[in-house]
């Protein structure tokens, strides 16, 4: 963690852009972890350095990408779905709307439907974005949008989702107003919601 946040801090110091860190070499990086675990050349502690690597690199990455945006342009609650820990996608999703601008409420992770909905009642929010890892917390990701559309019957707040196992398909299923691969994609998207596109 500290070696990730040192070269970090060192990449940033040689003007490297902060965007280019994220997108070129930290999510190439844990892409190649996902792959190494996938043929069983990595497991689960070597994972979670890679994990903690990511961390401390992010909170190095995340404020210069924030700088990088201006007046809060939107309002934007970010959370993993309830039972599911993996928060590194979610985390760069967040880091990356509020380098394009957007206010950003981190709910974390293993968030139940209600809390979500409590988030959209406390303020007004633009949108939302669901993160799932895993298959098996894919309905959680269902129940959360059914109680945002409850408590929202107006539709006023739009959901977006995505992770691994997220597919526009599944999106479309589950009613979500859109789907991002990438957390490139979930800026496009939110730009897209507050130019009322969706
Ligand atoms: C790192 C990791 C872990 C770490 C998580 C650390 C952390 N702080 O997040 C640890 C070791 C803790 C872990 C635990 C587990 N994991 Co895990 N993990 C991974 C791994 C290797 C990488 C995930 C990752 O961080 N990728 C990098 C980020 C940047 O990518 P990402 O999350 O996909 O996010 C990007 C996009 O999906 C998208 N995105 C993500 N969220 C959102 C949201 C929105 C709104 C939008 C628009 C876009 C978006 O943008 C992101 C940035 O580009 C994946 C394998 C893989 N290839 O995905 C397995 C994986 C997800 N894990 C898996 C499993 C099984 C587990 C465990 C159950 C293992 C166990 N037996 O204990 C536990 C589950 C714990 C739990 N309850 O959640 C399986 C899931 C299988 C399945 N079909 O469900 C995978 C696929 C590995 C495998 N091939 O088996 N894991």
């Amino acid at each position: 963690m500290d070696l990730a946040r040192t070269l970090t801090e060192q990449a940033l110091a040689e003007d490297v852009d902060p965007l280019a860190l994220v997108d070129e070499q930290m999510v190439p990086a844990m892409d190649e972890m996902g792959r190494r675990f996938d043929c069983s050349e990595a497991f689960v502690p070597e994972l979670l350095l890679a994990a903690r690597a990511m961390k401390g690199a992010m909170e190095v990455v995340g404020p210069p990408l924030a700088e990088a945006g201006r007046e809060p342009v939107g309002r934007a609650v970010v959370g993993t779905v309830q039972g599911d820990l993996h928060d590194i996608g979610k985390n760069l999703v967040g880091s990356m709307l509020e380098g394009a601008g957007f206010e950003v409420r981190d709910l974390g992770v293993n968030v139940p439907p209600e809390q979500f909905v409590a988030a959209v009642k406390k303020e007004p929010v633009h949108i939302v974005g669901l993160s799932a890892l895993l298959t098996t917390t894919m309905m959680a990701m269902k129940a959360t949008v059914q109680a945002i559309r409850e408590a929202d019957p107006g539709g006023e707040v739009k959901v977006m989702v995505g992770g691994a196992p997220i597919t526009q398909k599944f999106a479309d299923q589950i009613g979500a107003d859109g789907y991002g691969v990438n957390a490139v994609e979930a800026v496009a998207l939110a730009r897209e919601v507050l130019a009322g596109g969706r």
